[in-house]
């Protein structure tokens, strides 16, 4: 078989080659009770164009890509196998965990090996994910479909569901990523030293594993739990109804449900970020999922960033073109961040209904508000032509202890991004947080700026990934209060990183340690 239709196999492989009609309904990847899992296996199912999946072993049955249900309070408790041959991670996104199980990447599965995770889920409800974090593998593992949803519930979750009367099948968990196709093949993930730069690029979305992905949903409230998985690309998401855009209603945002709903008529999504809205499909055929077009404000220009992982050398790239696809000439035109792309679609079939009113109350959120007494700590995002992106001039090393924070601090960070820059969506494990307020935004992304403090609508609720625009100041209050549990105990390392995955593998991290 020739190297072209290894690659059409590739495309094919994702459920919906080309030409093939959309997916439907029924085949939303089934629902998993957390409680059930009793292995996770990461494999690679494709090693022509490199594409994995997780599988989750469920002792009767195994689940292929599962959505992961939680209620708070609940435990997770399986074997993670890494059928990969290169070393991974599974990291929570989002949850309150321990060094020991936050799968940071301070320890590794190797190719081969497996490692019992253990924890109790005691985050809000909301959508959460799990995805690899082995450095310098992240980008590539991630891309390469390794994408799983957490999907918490609680009172408040269920309340909001009682409150729109959701028909069944209305609620929808969507995890959005880009991937380049051209033609009928699939573009092995082959960075050059321009993509880790500005991060990799897709040309054509990929909902929950799918290209032109569709959902049929009935006429009433419709829920979306959206995350922005791409490893680079922002979102400038949307609902379109033929010309018109539709307006819509945040619920919620990383961290579950804000205190009352925000209406908006887009709402910038960065990767890692997520949002819970309400949208109505009442009187409509159909609706349009799209990132609308916006100046991504890629300010930095530089040469090569080619960025030395030890690990690199002993671990073949995931697809097995990689070598000849990232080739002069191999991958045709650059896809650009700031395109407007089409995410997905939803079909409305059903009798029309009443659509009831939106809560006003969502949750007890309060207002973001600095706590008394909290310290800053201020850092830098800068770009530097031979180091790349850093925080603090400082390029990450596995082995730094990072810097220090006292267990129970309050906290203010003020971060600051260099002018010469790129957006930057920063993510702190194992801790949410709260934006206080923006200053520098520029014209074209500060008339998105809703909220009080020049914030955007994302910026709303709690937080675990927050949007750093090019010379923009940010101010967040942190809580760095720890479950008082044994696996809790002694110090507690964390990470502090970008979320453009090629500026993470690109040493745009930090570690700190919870003592
Ligand atoms: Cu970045």
């Amino acid at each position: 078989m020739n190297r072209r239709r290894f690659l059409a196999a590739g495309l094919a492989s994702l459920g919906t080659g080309c030409g093939l009609p959309n997916v439907r309904s029924g085949t939303v990847s089934p629902r998993v009770s957390v409680v059930d899992v009793r292995r996770l296996v990461v494999e690679r199912t494709d090693p022509i164009a490199g594409r994995c999946r997780y599988l989750a072993d469920l002792g009767a049955r195994q689940v292929a890509q599962p959505i992961l249900w939680a209620r708070r309070g609940e435990s997770f408790d399986a074997v993670i196998d890494n059928a990969l041959p290169q070393p991974t991670t599974v990291h929570f996104h989002g949850l309150t965990l321990p060094e020991a199980q936050d799968g940071a990447g301070f320890d590794p599965i190797g190719p081969g090996g497996r490692k019992r995770v253990r924890f109790e889920v005691k985050n809000r409800s909301g959508l959460y994910w799990f995805h690899p974090h082995p450095h310098g593998f992240t980008a590539e593992q991630v891309h390469a479909g390794l994408v799983g949803l957490l999907i918490v519930t609680d009172e408040d979750d269920d309340a909001l569901d009682a409150g729109l009367a959701l028909p069944p099948g209305n609620r929808l968990a969507l995890a959005i990523a880009d991937i380049r196709v051209a033609g009928t093949a699939i573009r092995p993930y082959a960075p050059d030293p321009q993509d880790c730069l500005h991060g990799w690029v897709g040309n054509r979305s990929l909902v929950n594993g799918r290209l032109d992905a569709s959902w049929a949903v009935a006429p009433g409230w419709v829920r979306l739990q959206l995350l922005n998985a791409c490893n680079a690309r922002g979102l400038l998401l949307a609902f379109r109804d033929g010309d018109e855009l539709v307006r819509f209603h945040l619920l919620g945002t990383d961290g579950g449900l804000l205190a009352a709903p925000r209406e908006l008529d887009r709402v910038f999504v960065y990767s890692a970020e997520r949002v819970d809205i309400a949208i109505d499909a009442n009187g409509r055929r159909g609706l349009q999922a799209v990132s609308l077009e916006f100046d991504p404000r890629h300010h930095a220009q530089g040469a090569a960033l080619g960025h030395a992982h030890p690990e690199r050398a002993h671990h073949a790239p995931l697809a097995a073109e990689a070598v000849c696809e990232s080739a002069p000439g191999g991958q045709g035109e650059r896809p650009a961040d700031g395109a407007e792309l089409p995410l997905f679609s939803l079909r409305i079939d059903g009798a029309e209904t009443r659509t009831p009113p939106l809560p006003g109350r969502l949750s007890a959120l309060t207002e973001a508000a600095a706590p008394p007494g909290a310290e800053t700590r201020r850092m830098r995002l800068d770009f530097d032509e031979r180091a790349g992106f850093v925080i603090d001039q400082t390029p990450y090393r596995a082995d730094e202890r990072g810097f220090s924070v006292r267990r129970g601090a309050s906290e203010v960070w003020e971060i600051r991004n260099s002018p010469i820059s790129m957006p930057h969506p920063m993510h702190l494990h194992g801790f949410g947080f709260r934006v206080l307020r923006r200053q520098g935004t520029f014209g074209a992304a500060r008339k998105f700026a809703t909220e009080p403090g020049g914030r955007f609508a994302t910026d709303l609720g709690v937080k675990d990934t927050v949007l750093l625009w090019p010379n923009e100041t940010l101010w967040l209050a942190l809580d760095f209060g720890l479950p008082v549990e044994p696996a809790f105990r002694g110090p507690q390392r964390y990470m502090f990183h970008c979320h453009n995955l090629e500026h993470e593998d690109g040493m745009m991290m930090r570690n700190l340690t919870v003592v």
